[in-house]
């Protein structure tokens, strides 16, 4: 089975910051789950490369906007190598293969009658590169997100027959038993795109006159391709369009982005598919939009934070867990440095470092470092993947990413607790045999927890697993493993191998 998940494509005009490695990390665990469930996994990101607000970029910095989207996306890039984000492919829309299929995809839509000129006359944001009505506007005539005035612009444009699909949408949307049903998640989210739905749809400009850097319309090289449209076309040339190799992954299973952008590809993106034919995505998943210590986060306010300081103070792998685990996944949420750290020294100092190392420490005190000689015990393996398996399944299915890390939370309590039971330190000087059974089970639930880490943790999983004697790849034994929740006879940790001790997994952090 197939799995195709998107990022948005992200502006060259600004560096990666926390923001951007937030639903980069997200869709990486998300793929990384289902790789381990089998999936053939599609997973692309990207940078959105065209538009007047990256041409405005470059002028200001003085470079050409080609120069300026090249250095930018090599950021994207190396962040997302610092962060161990495994995508598939990288698309930049300057691209040639995706001059091609926005070529191809306006051609369609001309070529079906959906396509007309018409002179317009609007005020035009370039921050977020659309129109607005006054009515969206605040009391000063500043957009609410940029809090700046929109440009009067007037123009002869080609548009999209937009309006003609409000009822065709609003069906697929609302209606589950719809064949085409596309899901927008969470609720809330869903609720205000019916809600504007329902008040019906406006025909949008898709091309420009006044903006060169852009991608020509195929049928009037004098005007170029809204950018919008240009972008969101993305996730089809990243997957092979125009030619057929796209169908092997189209539609794709989830569109991950935030509520800023969920508008474009909740209607004006399923709307051209519908146009073209096309499937429609699948689920459309919009994550809540966080600010810094209450603030917005941004440049003037010198409050960005770039994935390589957070890398710089946590490490990469708890960096990953930390920017996804946070806040609740969907809502609006705040981060402070604060909060990461605290959620850093409680979750995975305190509880996952504290029980492995024990774990160790006690195995190599009493065992020479060994896994210990004894009846394989694999009750508290059994009763952790009980507590497990529904309840992570359930919330990764359901993108609830924190929730599905409380679930890992709670195994590594339930152990720590069964050892505070034990009392192993009690056993070393009355009862070997027993000792040795207890560590030989701590050992094997680690495993079973290491399993779970290791979408959102690869790198420090895969340390856990190497530390506690298990054998085997770590990511192989786990596909085998998430497909039937068998645990071995004989555990995964094999009696007599050695163990290594990595010490500091997590250092405490002030
Ligand atoms: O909108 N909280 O690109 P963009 C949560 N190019 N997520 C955040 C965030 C925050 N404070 N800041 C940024 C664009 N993001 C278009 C997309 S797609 C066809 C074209 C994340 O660089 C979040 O995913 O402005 C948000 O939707 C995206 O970055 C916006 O990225």
């Amino acid at each position: 089975m197939k799995f195709y998940i998107t990022t948005p494509i992200y502006y060259v005009n600004d560096i990666p910051h926390i923001g951007h490695a937030y639903t980069t990390i997200a869709a990486d665990v998300l793929a990384r789950w289902k790789r381990l469930n089998n999936y053939d996994v599609f997973f692309l990101t990207g940078t959105d490369e065209h538009g007047a607000k990256i041409a405005k970029a470059a002028k200001e910095k003085g470079v050409l906007p080609q120069d300026l989207c090249s250095q930018m996306s090599t950021k994207f890039k190396e962040a997302w190598q610092l962060l161990n984000i495994s995508y598939t492919d990288f698309i930049r829309t300057t691209q040639k293969r995706h001059f091609e299929a926005v070529g191809k995809m306006v051609q369609t839509l001309s070529d079906k009658g959906l396509i007309f000129k018409k002179k317009y006359e609007g005020l035009y944001c370039v921050g977020c590169e659309r129109f607005y009505a006054l009515k969206d506007l605040d009391e000063n005539g500043c957009c609410l997100l940029h809090k700046t005035k929109p440009v009067l612009q007037a123009e002869e444009n080609y548009f999209f027959k937009l309006s003609t699909f409000s009822d065709e949408l609003l069906k697929r949307i609302t209606d589950p038993t719809h064949k085409e049903h596309i899901q927008i998640q969470p609720e809330e989210r869903r609720n205000e795109i019916i809600g504007k739905l329902k008040l019906g749809l406006e025909d949008i400009s898709i091309s420009r006159t006044a903006i060169e850097w852009g991608i020509p319309l195929p049928y009037d090289k004098s005007q170029t391709v809204y950018v919008w449209v240009d972008a969101l076309i993305n996730y089809l040339t990243g997957i092979g369009f125009p030619n057929e190799e796209f169908k092997k992954y189209w539609p794709a299973d989830v569109h991950l982005m935030a509520k800023d952008i969920l508008w474009f590809h909740s209607v004006i993106w399923p709307a051209i598919l519908m146009g073209a034919d096309l499937e429609l995505p699948k689920k459309i998943y919009s994550h809540g939009f966080f600010t810094l210590n209450g603030n917005k986060m941004s440049k003037s306010l010198g409050n960005v934070i770039s994935p390589e300081e957070l890398v710089n103070k946590y490490g990469v792998d708890s960096t990953r867990y930390l920017t996804v685990t946070l806040i609740p996944f969907g809502p609006d949420g705040d981060i402070s440095w604060e909060g990461l750290t605290l959620k850093y020294n409680t979750d995975l100092a305190n509880n996952l470092g504290n029980l492995v190392s024990r774990t160790l420490k006690m195995a190599e005190k009493n065992f020479d470092n060994i896994v210990p000689q004894t009846e394989p015990n694999l009750c508290l393996a059994k009763q952790i993947n009980d507590i497990l398996k529904e309840n992570f399944i359930y919330n990764m299915e359901n993108i609830q990413l924190h929730k599905a890390s409380e679930n890992i939370q709670s195994a590594i309590t339930f152990v720590n607790k069964q050892i505070e039971q034990d009392a192993p330190w009690e056993l070393a000087k009355i009862d070997k045999d027993k000792l040795a059974s207890c560590i030989y089970s701590y050992l094997q639930a680690i495993d079973i927890i290491a399993m779970y880490l290791l979408c959102f943790m690869p790198e420090i999983a895969q340390k856990i697993w190497l530390s506690t004697g298990a054998s085997g790849n770590i990511e192989e034994i786990a596909k085998k493993y998430f497909a039937d929740f068998n645990i071995p006879d004989d555990g995964f940790s094999v009696i007599s191998s050695k163990l290594a001790n990595p010490r500091m997994l997590f250092p405490r952090i002030s």
